[in-house]
């Protein structure tokens, strides 16, 4: 088989990426190595940057997401026993679309039937090679057959546990890493959610997050040890142990029920650079990951793939390579800005079990500036909704 751009993984980036590509009349496959009820089965992002939301409307997919999504003007930080609002729309004029990835990628998926696009699920042994070439090409493996693709260019847009960033020889790709010393244990449940916007809660037991999917699914955190297991969860120790971190009258407000989806990730930042190798790039997870409590993963993703798209773009339609031989300098400088957006919301709203008292009276008073400032308060809105592209 021969296609213009072989894309490894059938996330969101990699979707996104071959529905843009399509309606541009370039040529992709998609090699997606699980079922497509497996990756739709999998609860993660819930939060949307208009650059998301407007790539997705581009792709002719935004018809669910507008019409379902929910648009949040704001946020509310807890702490102290209070709720503090930080106003998207007053502070920098634009807010998010709360939507949930698993709909999301639901709608990629159907843009990519409805068009006949080549996604192929449960495949096996995805390997990318020859990518330093002008002719690098996929294998991967259909049962007991093994098959080829060759390519113009290889997009690894196959996560953090992908074969792409790990096909680069060592020599060529330097790795920066931090791990957080706690997870978190999110729960899904069919109830009305707490509060209309999201609430981050620092609280010296542990932070906690209440978020949601619609009016009638809620999607809870709190902040747990790496030792422990979802077993030593269960539905009452985790309601009660997240009202302890609400303040007293979201608590009693809080509407419980049995979960539906429940699950501990921990939390790391990570980054890879270059996020290109030869004719093979990386984008989304495989690239990067940051710890979910500025809404970042997903969002990240959404400007590797908006520089690919045009980049192609460019390639096929002009002959112009610049936004290719740009793309992995010009998709770092937004990405790191989203790792430090993550890493700085991660250290303000967390406990840190090592922390000195010094290191928490500094963290007490980074949030306390927070809120004596607007321009504080107007850089955390304008890293939330997105930095431009
Ligand atoms: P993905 O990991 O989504 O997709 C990669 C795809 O490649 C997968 O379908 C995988 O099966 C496939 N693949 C992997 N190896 C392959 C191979 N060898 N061959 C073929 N296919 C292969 N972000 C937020 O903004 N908010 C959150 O709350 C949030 N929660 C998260 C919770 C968890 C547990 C995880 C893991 C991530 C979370 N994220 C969150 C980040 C997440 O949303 C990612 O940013 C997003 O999935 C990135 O999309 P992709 O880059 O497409 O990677
Ligand atoms: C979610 O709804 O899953 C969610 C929302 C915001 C975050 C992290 C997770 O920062």
């Amino acid at each position: 088989m021969k296609t213009q751009v072989g894309i490894i993984g059938g996330g969101p980036s990699g979707l996104l990426l071959s529905q843009l590509l399509h309606l541009q009349g370039i040529d992709t496959v998609v090699l997606e190595r699980r079922s497509r009820d497996y990756v739709l089965g999998r609860i993660r992002a819930g939060v949307l940057e208009h650059g998301f939301a407007d790539l997705m409307r581009e792709a002719q997919c935004g018809e669910r997401m507008d019409a379902e999504g929910e648009i949040h003007d704001g946020i509310f930080i807890a702490h102290d026993g209070i709720k503090e609002r930080v106003d998207f729309k007053n502070l920098v004029g634009d807010s998010v679309v709360v939507y949930g990835q698993t709909e999301l990628t639901r709608d990629l998926y159907e843009a990519r039937d409805r068009m006949d696009g080549h996604v192929l699920h449960s495949v096996e042994d995805v390997k990318p090679h020859d990518m330093t070439t002008d002719a690098p090409y996929l294998t991967y493996r259909e049962g007991d057959e093994v098959k080829r693709i060759d390519c113009d260019y290889i997009i690894g847009a196959d996560g953090f546990h992908g074969v792409s960033r790990k096909s680069i020889p060592k020599e060529n790709i330097r790795e920066f890493e931090r791990v957080y010393p706690f997870g978190w244990l999110g729960v899904l449940s069919e109830t009305m959610p707490v509060s209309p916007e999201l609430i981050y809660a620092k609280h010296e037991r542990g932070f906690a997050l209440c978020s949601m999917r619609s009016q009638v699914l809620s999607r809870y955190y709190i902040q747990v040890s790496l030792e422990d297991t979802v077993e030593d969860w269960p539905d009452d120790r985790f309601w009660q142990e997240l009202k302890n971190r609400l303040p007293e009258d979201v608590a009693e407000s809080l509407i419980t029920g049995p979960s539906i989806e429940k699950s501990i990730a921990p939390l790391r930042s990570f980054v890879a650079e270059p996020m290109r190798y030869g004719n093979m790039f990386l984008a989304g997870d495989a690239a990067h990951i940051v710890p979910p409590t500025g809404a970042r993963g997903l969002n990240s993703a959404a400007s590797d793939i908006y520089y690919l798209y045009h980049a192609m773009l460019d390639h096929y339609k002009k002959g112009d390579d610049t936004g290719l031989d740009t793309y992995s300098q010009k998709a770092l400088a937004r990405v790191w800005k989203g790792q430090r957006f993550s890493w700085w919301m991660t250290m303000l709203l967390h406990r840190f079990p090592e922390n000195s008292d010094f290191d928490n009276q500094l963290q007490q008073t980074e949030l306390e500036y927070l809120f004596s400032s607007d321009k504080a308060l107007a850089s955390l809105a304008e890293n939330y909704v997105g930095l431009p592209f």
